[in-house]
């Protein structure tokens, strides 16, 4: 069984606890190591067994960590960890969740305090503690209860963008298998919800027990929590992944009861209660003959089950999108013809929010339009970060930093593969005004507005000023949330995409997985008042590009068709639009 996650979250521990005690930049080449090892293709424990030497073949890790690693694979732990933690007696995970509480506060709450873990963070903070504490205040303290509220929401959700990918792999691995047919991701998963519980996975077979043998040897398992005669579940990265297996004849009944959501299930089942018929995860029976349909699971006679499309039909609705499974009308709009026509991923044709080292992104602009271009798009925004609030450590552009970006853009512009759109991402700031100055944003193609700094409470008033500035073609990011991290402001959706359909300004769905802002419900609203949508990745590097299936999805949770977004349009529509 694969073991890199686990050995990377111990380095990652011990980096946390030397920071904690005020060690300066070892703890840095702890991260570095663990990221190299859960990275890598090989198996830890394989290179372990050659001792410290095989370790080093890893990136990034020397001598003294690879002995600790060959330690930890051995004993699951290693001595200095061990003493860290006698010394720091906390539970570190689950306090640096709190937003604004880094290993360092940790450490000092601990020492002054003696906080060890996350009923005691509050306690303390509720009581007034941690205010009287040198370096701490009254609104760090406000800040930190706030968070908690929080991170108990949180805890036990992981990002979408972290689950896909082990979601991925467990159905490529089950696609390999002889004896698995059909094989889907069901649950949040299957829906894009932005967090995901745990990953749920559906198989057809005829032979359960080798699908469920497979899975418990699966080469990506770091540990079987509990296996069945016809589910198993593992962890994998972190993450617990559920598999059931069923017969091919209950595959499609059973796909479209774990998919969810509850809600929509409920309202699915009630629909068919409605008109004589059962609904379980083991098909749709007529049961307009049967006394007592309630005694056993498959009872009447069965008229679906076996596909999921024909699940739906079954009832003479057409097939119902995973995204829109939300009891958010859709059943209704299904039975009366009114279903969307929702967006794709095929139909997105460039994107509009892209960084460069020119800011803090990693590739000239050249490479990042070049990227841009592979990734098979036919057109590019660059959209730098202007200076202003909630910009640090010099990140952002000046006015004058801008223009020689825009003339160097101008320059380029005729030997690159595709469209260049010169841009910016300018700084919403409190009072809604915009960080940099009118003629400037007149000059440019295209204008990003997103708010960086005092992301607290309404935000109205501040991104309407911003949707109504003459010059703002996109609102970036709208709220400004963080996910798991920070709610962001707090919108009135409504009245926002009312205002951005009158002075065509298009919202951003940015499709970053810490972001997915605006989200799939705002979505829903902005399209309904006929806002335009723009859905960017605010890449900062090549790989980022492929964030865009994150923001398509949430658009497609937003009910989101082709039409109703701006990067679905060809370079000439886009253009228009800007202007
Ligand atoms: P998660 O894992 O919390 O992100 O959310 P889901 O939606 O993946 O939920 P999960 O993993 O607990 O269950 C998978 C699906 O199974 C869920 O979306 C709908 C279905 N399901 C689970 N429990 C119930 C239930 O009590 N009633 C109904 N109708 N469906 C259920
Ligand atoms: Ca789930
Ligand atoms: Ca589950
Ligand atoms: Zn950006």
């Amino acid at each position: 069984m694969r073991r890199n996650a686990e050995i990377a979250s111990l380095l990652e521990e011990y980096a946390d606890r030397l920071e904690a005690q005020g060690v300066d930049y070892k703890h840095r080449t702890y991260r570095r190591a663990a990221e190299s090892i859960r990275d890598a293709p090989e198996d830890i424990a394989e290179l372990a067994a050659e001792g410290p030497e095989g370790v080093q073949r890893l990136q990034d890790v020397g001598e003294s960590i690879s002995k600790k690693v060959v330690e930890a694979v051995e004993t699951g732990t290693f001595e200095q960890l061990e003493e860290a933690r006698e010394e720091l007696p906390v539970e570190m995970a689950e306090l640096t969740s709190v937003e604004g509480v880094g290993p360092k506060t940790v450490g000092d709450l601990y020492r002054a305090l003696g906080v060890r873990d996350l009923d005691e963070l509050e306690n303390a903070a509720r009581e007034g503690e941690i205010q009287e504490v040198s370096g701490f205040g009254q609104k760090t303290e406000q800040n930190i209860l706030d968070g908690i509220q929080f991170a108990k929401q949180s805890q036990g959700r992981e990002l979408l963008g972290d689950a896909r990918p082990v979601g991925e792999a467990a159905l490529d691995f089950f696609e390999a298998i002889p004896e698995a047919g059909r094989c889907e991701l069901a649950g949040s998963l299957r829906r894009w919800k932005p967090t995901i519980g745990d990953i749920d996975v559906l198989v057809a077979s005829e032979d359960r027990q080798a699908v469920i043998d497979a899975f418990t040897d699966w080469q990506l398992a770091d540990e079987v929590i509990e296996a069945g005669t016809d589910k198993a579940s593992v962890r994998s990265n972190g993450q617990r992944v559920d598999l059931r297996v069923v017969v091919p004849a209950e595959f499609g009944s059973a796909l479209q009861y774990f998919t969810g959501s509850k809600e929509h299930n409920i309202r699915f089942r009630n629909y068919a209660i409605e008109r004589g018929y059962k609904v379980n995860e083991y098909g749709i029976f007529d049961v307009s003959d049967v006394e007592n349909p309630d005694e056993g699971q498959r009872v009447g006679e069965r008229v679906a089950g076996e596909t999921e499309d024909g699940m739906y039909e079954a009832l003479d609705l057409p097939p119902i999108p995973p995204e829109i499974r939300e009891d958010r009308g859709e059943i209704t709009a299904a039975a009366s013809g009114d279903l969307p026509d929702l967006l794709a991923e095929g139909d997105i044709r460039g994107d509009l929010h892209v960084h460069t080292n020119w800011s803090d992104g990693e590739l000239t602009i050249r490479g990042m339009v070049e990227a841009a271009a592979e990734f098979g798009h036919d057109y590019v925004s660059i959209c730098d970060h202007a200076t202003g609030p909630g910009m640090v450590g010099g990140v952002g552009l000046d006015d004058e930093e801008l223009r020689e970006q825009l003339a160097e853009i101008r320059d380029l512009d005729d030997d690159l593969p595709i469209e260049v759109f010169a841009g910016v991402e300018a700084n919403i700031d409190a009072e809604g005004a915009i960080s940099v100055a009118d003629d400037l944003l007149a000059d440019l193609d295209c204008v990003v507005a997103s708010p960086h700094s005092g992301l607290e409470g309404d935000g109205t008033d501040r991104i309407l000023a911003a949707v109504e500035h003459p010059s703002v073609d996109v609102v970036g990011h709208p709220s400004g949330r963080l996910i798991h991290q920070r709610p962001g402001l707090e919108l009135d959706v409504d009245e926002i995409a009312r205002a951005a359909a009158d002075h065509d300004t298009a919202l951003e769905v940015n499709s970053n997985p810490h972001r997915l802002d605006l989200w799939g419900s705002a979505v829903k609203q902005a399209v309904e008042e006929g806002a335009t949508i723009a859905i960017d990745t605010d890449a900062h590097s090549a790989p980022e590009y492929g964030y865009v299936r994150y923001g398509v999805h949430t658009a497609r949770r937003g009910w989101a068709e082709a039409d109703d977004v701006l990067n679905a349009r060809d370079a000439d529509g886009v253009r228009a639009f800007l202007h």
